[in-house]
């Protein structure tokens, strides 16, 4: 059944909603290793929720494609002889192989390697040897096309979603969602560096993403790469100046914010100041945005020196320069994928020295990365325990002590001390997704962002 019933015996709404507690952040450990609720995400979350595929700046010319992924189905993302982005199911109508087997290239039609049937860029099925002989002229081609997939961008930024019945890219996203993704233009148009960088690492895609909201760990996870000199926690943690946005559907955004006074004063200031004050070194501020970054995501918004994640899987790193999609392969794996930003039409050298630094830092040669992979493969392996899974995981950190503020172009944040509202709302959308049978029980039954005491 379309609803995936048939997976997960035993997983109804009410059983589902019982994983997590937001009220005392206890978390059931099932959620990182049990079987049948990793099909329900593939077919709750994934299938159903708009999934990042690429850049625009990706596919610049007619017929250059890459292949992505919604869940464990492959999407050939690729631009048309008309200029036109399609999304389709990268998977033959004859027995099913799969058509593009590079990860991203240029093509001018997708023809199959089992038996060479022909597909257009667009998905029509063109040519199939032996039509008229070993077919005696009986196959209707025009039913026989890829399976085309809903795509739609925002700021050139392409998601794709398996359902039908899905609001646009725009209403999913909401304030946060598009904070989120405009944190990535704040200072100008970029474009995404050639290459993706992949690597697998053994963990539940949720612990990774998770730990994107979690500015506890730093000093700890991390304290190798600050002995080392690799960095100074002190200049970047900001344990007591921290924002969380919280939006529908589980986008969120955690980690440092600008104090409201301190941007009071920022706003006063000519982009030509902003920038002299970054280079200078702010304390509050590692980098200030320009005036049009309010625009692009909102007033609290431009204040988060944090971290966005758009439901499900996508992380925005810190300033927007990186990101990063968790692929859930299994209860125990996630792929994750490197996508560096720069400067649309920044020079060859000025490229490389981005890439070069931000190699170290995130993707499997970072620094940091190492440091929390480690982390997240033991939390999933425990979890995999008889005796470990039935111990829940706390994320119980600032229950009762915050607010959650609102403004008038209807952002929801809080701020404080560093805290698990983050990872607590993360948490919520998901059982919500998950005991939703459809769109229109998920529209219906989801929480929207609160507001007063949290
Ligand atoms: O570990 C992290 N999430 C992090 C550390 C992020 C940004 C800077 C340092
Ligand atoms: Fe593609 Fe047969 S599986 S042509
Ligand atoms: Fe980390």
């Amino acid at each position: 059944m379309a609803d995936g019933t048939h997976v997960a015996q035993g997983w109804d709404s009410a059983s589902l909603k019982a994983l997590f507690n937001p009220d005392t952040g206890w978390l059931d450990r099932r959620v990182l290793s049990d079987q049948g609720i990793y099909q329900l995400e593939l077919e709750r979350i994934f299938a159903r929720g708009w999934n990042f595929m690429c850049h625009e700046s990706q596919l610049k010319e007619p017929g250059e494609y890459l292949v992505s992924y919604i869940g464990e189905d492959q999407i050939i993302v690729v631009r048309d002889e008309d200029g036109q982005v399609n999304a389709m199911l990268n998977t033959c109508r004859h027995r099913g192989n799969a058509l593009c087997r590079a990860e991203q290239g240029r093509a001018k039609s997708f023809v199959c390697s089992y038996h060479g049937w022909n597909y257009a860029l667009d998905g029509r099925l063109i040519g199939v040897p032996g039509q008229s002989t070993f077919y005696h002229g009986d196959l209707d081609r025009s039913g026989l096309g890829l399976r085309r997939v809903r795509l739609e961008s925002y700021l050139g930024f392409y998601f794709a979603t398996l359902a039908e019945d899905a609001p646009s890219l725009h209403d999913y996203l909401g304030e946060t969602g598009r904070a989120g993704v405009g944190m990535m233009c704040a200072h100008g148009e970029v474009e995404v560096v050639e290459g993706v960088q992949k690597n697998v690492i053994d963990c539940n895609w949720k612990i990774a993403v998770d730990n994107l909201f979690d500015w506890y760990h730093v000093p700890y996870s991390h304290a190798s790469a600050n002995s080392a000199g690799f960095f100074e926690i002190a200049k970047i943690q900001f344990p007591k100046n921290q924002m969380v946005m919280l939006g529908e559907y589980g986008h969120a955004i955690g980690g440092p914010g600008i104090p409201k006074e301190t941007q009071d004063r920022i706003d006063l200031l000519s982009d030509e100041e902003r920038e002299a004050m970054t280079r200078a070194g702010s304390p509050e501020a590692p980098r200030i945005r320009p005036r049009k970054a309010t625009e692009l995501m909102g007033e609290a918004g431009v204040r988060s020196q944090g971290h966005p994640n758009i439901f499900p899987n996508l992380w925005v790193t810190i300033s927007g320069t990186q990101m990063c999609l968790r692929l859930p392969r299994g209860p125990s794996q996630t792929e994750l994928w490197w996508f560096t930003l720069v400067p649309k039409g920044a020079q060859p050298e000025a490229k490389r020295q981005i890439v070069r630094r931000l190699n170290h830092v995130f993707g499997p040669a970072g620094l940091l990365e190492q440091d929390d992979g480690e982390n997240w493969s033991q939390s999933t392996r425990a979890a995999r325990g008889v005796a470990s899974r039935q111990l829940g995981l706390n994320m119980q950190m600032g229950i009762g002590h915050d607010e959650v503020l609102t403004n008038d172009g209807g952002e929801h944040y809080i701020e404080g001390l560093i805290g698990e509202h983050g990872q607590r709302w993360l948490y919520r959308a998901w059982t919500e997704w998950m005991a939703a049978r459809d769109w229109a029980e998920l529209k219906a039954n989801h929480s929207l962002p609160p507001t007063g005491a949290i």
